[in-house]
């Protein structure tokens, strides 16, 4: 399937509205002299008057040239983004090249009428339409600097330590941070950073994927080739047509992205059953197993979309194909009310062992039920149908056996089933598990409103017990946040649900749930993690309600407050529950891939990738949904 022009709903939208959008500054000198009282007084002066105009037009041009900038980058970082370039392959960004290069397409920002509209909307809350765009660019800023840290220190490796101001190849060396960023800065229009990520990709990562050494499949998928699919659909109608050859072509995107996924594909294709293994050796093109024999089931059922897209995108059915028999093996295999252990053989094709959660290794094994499912329209009541089954058998399962209420505030929260039986409940709960929330909504509604799914009585009882879980669940990943000291959640925390309490509590003693939520020593740490906000995106854009754009801004203060490093970039923390919080020196590339785009994407119009439209696979890269098979 050829992708389509941005999906978003086009409507009302004004692309060139002036305060919401940067212009080029060439666009704002031609617009000044074509609209203003000069171009009817030229009619009539003299060429001296003319030459005189266009003096005065060029040196307004210069001063705008420099102000942009400037004002694009705000700050601090205007040093670390403009400073020392040199050392950076695309660093100088060439600015008579921006005049030659199609920018990116951007999102539509708000019209002045959208404006009103959103402000009658939220009339009697406590915040504008206005104010949400300020916040909305504060998430923008921040954008900038954790950028501008990687660019300074880091610019090709996959992450940055910010704190040490180097950078480090945890995932195999392919650039990780440049594609998981790229579509952040497409979203948030930042041209700059898009051309400079894009002409990173098309320089560097094709030789990359043939030379690297030990990569891993899930990771590989989710953030390089998610990050190049969807960077390819932002920037390019599929329609063939191409950038000038200043910029980046689109094309490179997708043939850059077949060349990782043709190499990837061995992992299938290598291993005896439909399960693949956990880690590919890109330059020999082979593939082996975990170091225990074992891949994690979340891993393996976290690919679909990924490839299913690419199948689409390129016509050559190979990668869908791969991929959705791993689905199609899960469906035959044994479960517990739909729910799965968190390991699997791919020498067996057997699930392995009992320890039974929504955290780690397990999490995104529910959320690609639904999203493959909504992925393919045509194939919902058909050939993908078993998808929703098993989603909505599990999603019984999670409410019957692992939701639970904490003592004594009663929050509800999802815990673990670590031998597999209902006596072996256990109060643990990831804060990967704060994914579920908005997968919740997102399965009820499949993308539309709360409210017109309840007008439109699409919502059966499933549904509507989902949406309701979704709405409590996200209350408590929010609290696990306002509980610390930090006003940031730990890796990991336990509920309080009988006896004594046992542990250390969050910090923050004015919280409500300060004896609810019991934080471990060793689950202290905070990653820079997408999942919260992540869940209150999805729930502001089904219900509507503005509490989750709040809950959205104190997190995203806390982070600015704690993790937020001077010389460029944000840390990842060793402990959230003392202030000032001891910091671990990294900034993962979901940060920029996932938290931040969130974040903007939750303060920002509601027509931008709407839910019904796209599928955001998981690590937040947004791949238009399939309408039709043909
Ligand atoms: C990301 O890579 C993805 O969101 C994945 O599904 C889970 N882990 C990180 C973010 O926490």
């Amino acid at each position: 399937m050829a992708s389509r022009p941005l999906p978003y709903s086009t409507k009302d939208l004004h692309y060139d509205n002036a305060k919401f959008r940067h212009r080029s500054p060439f666009k704002v000198i031609t617009q000044a002299l074509v609209s203003s009282n000069a171009r009817h007084d030229c009619g009539r002066c003299s060429i001296g008057k003319f030459l005189m105009l266009l003096m005065f037009g060029g040196l307004t041009y210069l001063m705008l040239v420099h102000r942009s900038y400037d004002h694009s980058l705000s700050g601090g970082q205007v040093d670390s983004l403009s400073l020392d370039k040199s050392n950076h392959v695309g660093g100088g960004i060439n600015k008579i090249g921006k005049f030659l290069r199609k920018p990116p397409r951007l999102p539509p920002r708000l019209s002045p009428d959208e404006v009103h509209n959103v402000s009658n909307l939220e009339s009697g809350k406590s915040f504008t339409a206005s104010e949400w765009v300020f916040r909305q660019g504060k998430v923008k800023e921040a954008f900038i600097h954790a950028w501008s840290g990687y660019r300074n220190f880091a610019m090709g490796n996959d992450e940055l330590m910010p704190l040490s101001k180097r950078g480090f190849d945890g995932l195999g060396g392919l650039g990780a941070t440049v594609i998981d960023s790229l579509d952040t800065a497409m979203i948030m229009g930042i041209d700059e950073i898009a051309t400079e990520a894009g002409m990173w990709i098309e320089k560097n990562l094709m030789h990359r994927i043939s030379e690297k050494g030990q990569v891993n499949l899930f990771e590989t998928t989710i953030r390089v080739l998610g990050g190049l699919l969807s960077a390819y659909h932002l920037s390019e109608s599929g329609s063939g047509k191409s950038l000038p050859s200043k910029g980046v072509k689109p094309e490179v995107f997708l043939e850059t992205a077949k060349s990782l996924a043709d190499r990837l594909l061995v992992a299938f294709t290598s291993s005896p059953t439909a399960i693949p293994f956990s880690d590919v050796v890109l330059r020999d093109r082979s593939a082996h197993p975990a170091p225990d024999g074992l891949s994690s089931t979340s891993e393996v059922s976290t690919l679909q979309l990924e490839f299913n897209y690419l199948s689409a995108l390129s016509g050559d059915p190979k990668y869908s194909s791969e991929a959705i028999k791993v689905l199609e093996h899960m469906k035959t295999l044994h479960k517990l009310e739909g729910l799965v252990p968190i390991y699997i053989s791919p020498h067996s094709g057997e699930f392995i062992g009992e320890n039974i959660r929504l955290g780690s290794r397990g999490d995104s094994y529910y959320e690609y039920l639904i999203k493959v499912w909504l992925q393919q329209k045509a194939s919902r009541d058909g050939q993908l149908k078993y998808l929703h089954e098993m989603y909505e058998e599990a999603m019984k399962g999670v409410r019957h056996l692992l939701v639970r209420k904490s003592i004594p505030k009663g929050l509800v929260f999802v815990g673990e089933l670590p031998q597999g039986t209902k006596d072996s409940f256990s109060p643990k709960m990831d804060h990967l598990v704060c994914f579920l929330p908005g997968t919740l909504a997102l399965g009820a509604t499949k993308g539309i409103t709360k409210k017109k799914a309840l007008e439109q009585n699409l919502l059966n009882a499933d549904d509507i017990e989902n949406l309701s879980l979704a709405e409590d669940l996200a209350k408590t990943c929010f609290e696990m946040y306002a509980v610390t000291s930090t006003g940031l959640a730990p890796e990991i925390a336990y509920f309080h649900i009988e006896g004594a309490f046992e542990g250390l509590d969050g910090g923050n003693k004015s919280s409500e749930y300060i004896h609810d939520i019991i934080i471990k020593h060793n689950d202290r740490h905070n990653l820079l993690r997408p999942e919260t906000v992540e869940s209150l995106f999805v729930l502001y854009r089904i219900t509507e309600d503005p509490k989750y754009r709040e809950w959205g801004w104190q997190i995203f203060e806390a982070f600015e407050k704690h993790t937020k490093v001077e010389s460029g970039g944000y840390t990842s923390l060793d402990d959230v529950t003392t202030v000032p919080p001891r910091k671990r020196d990294k900034m993962e590339t979901f940060f920029l891939g996932e938290t931040l785009k969130y974040l903007y994407l939750l303060f920002g119009n509601t027509n931008v990738l709407p839910l019904d439209k796209f599928v955001f696979n998981t690590e937040a890269h947004p791949f238009p949904i399939i309408e039709s098979t043909s």
